[in-house]
């Protein structure tokens, strides 16, 4: 057998192995908090992702408080203080709710982030009430529930969260809220590779997408549909590198793609999926039927444990809001087998 089918040989093993061991062919369900022990020991330490059901966040007052209405208030007086309405946050915009992902420019297919533009939350609501052309996302994730939101920190009790602090051994890193359009399918990537050799570290938000984070994922109000595949598909789930870009305003205010250039002027290349989950062509890439794919949909209430380095796609109801919590992985023996592979496929940097 020549090297290159040893190597198919091993990694349809490691597949089918972590499917008939551990991984199964539906997601777990918890309808309690989990201890933190359980917690480590059934989900954290096999990297499985759990959905904790049955209205678990139903304690927190935003629960019930969350909504256009009171996010559009600008003044209580009776607790004198500023609320929402008036309060500048920065929202993704989009011409196809892709922020971000593949776009054609002149016959070349382009990685593309949002525009982003500060606007007031009034205003923002407008948008997704009006269901404008151009599609709204608030989904920036530098913690921005921690900036843009101060002012509901009070609604949501973290403690209800101890769980997983205890289990990860730290405080989140971010705390991201969302709240967009039904049309938006967002999310966010860490690594960029320059054409120059350099490894660039950029936020930017994606279609098919992993992070380097251990993500306890919280919907108040709606719906999200997930669609994840384990670390240990990696080798069936198609990458290429693209250049980047980024979506702009011309003085006629209409939207186009900007390629994003390098100080020689050079495109910055971007590696991501190439693959759609939602119509994957598989003449292109039969491996890709291989993969184990888990769909769920996180309801109002709930919470999906969503371990790192898991790929996911993500889709929501119409003013869909969530706030997650991301706590930095471990860079432990997993992690080293996981860029071993990715060397494997031709991956990385
Ligand atoms: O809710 C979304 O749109 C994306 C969430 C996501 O990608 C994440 O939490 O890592």
């Amino acid at each position: 057998m020549d090297e290159a089918s040893v190597q198919a040989e091993a990694f349809d093993l490691l597949s089918t192995e972590a499917k008939d061991l551990y991984l199964g062919t539906s997601l777990p369900e918890l309808y309690e908090i989990p201890t933190s022990i359980r917690f480590v020991r059934d989900f954290v330490a096999k990297n499985m992702p759990v959905i904790i059901r049955e209205g678990t966040l139903n304690e927190w007052s935003a629960i019930t408080k969350w909504n256009s209405k009171y996010f559009r208030c600008y003044s209580n007086a009776m607790y004198n203080r500023k609320l929402m309405g008036k309060k500048e946050v920065t929202v993704a915009i989009t011409p196809n709710g892709y922020a971000d992902g593949l776009a054609v420019k002149d016959a070349e297919e382009y990685f593309v982030m949002p525009l982003e533009q500060k606007m007031q939350m009034a205003d923002f609501l407008d948008t997704l009430e009006a269901k404008t052309p151009l599609i709204h996302y608030i989904q920036k994730q530098n913690s921005n529930f921690m900036d843009d939101f101060s002012e509901l920190c009070d609604d949501i009790d973290v403690r209800l969260l101890n769980f997983a602090a205890a289990a990860f051994n730290k405080e989140p890193d971010a705390v991201n809220f969302w709240m967009g359009d039904e049309r938006a399918i967002t999310s966010s990537e860490i690594v960029c590779y320059s054409n120059c050799g350099f490894l660039l570290v950029i936020l930017v938000p994606l279609l098919v997408h992993k992070d380097p984070y251990e993500n306890i994922y919280c919907v108040i109000s709606g719906y999200k549909d997930f669609i994840l595949i384990p670390p240990v598909d990696l080798h069936y789930v198609p990458r290429k590198k693209y250049p980047s870009a980024i979506y702009n305003v011309n003085s006629s205010e209409e939207i186009f793609i900007d390629p994003i250039i390098d100080e020689d002027r050079k495109p910055i290349s971007v590696e991501w999926v190439s693959v759609d989950p939602l119509s994957p062509d598989l003449d292109k890439y039969p491996n890709y039927a291989k993969a184990s794919v888990f769909e769920v949909r996180v309801n109002a209430g709930d919470i999906l444990y969503l371990p790192s380095l898991w790929y996911h796609h993500v889709r929501q109801s119409h003013k869909c809001i969530a706030v997650n919590f991301w706590y930095d992985m471990d860079y432990d023996a997993r992690y080293c087998y996981y860029k071993m592979m990715e060397k494997l496929c031709g991956f990385g940097p």
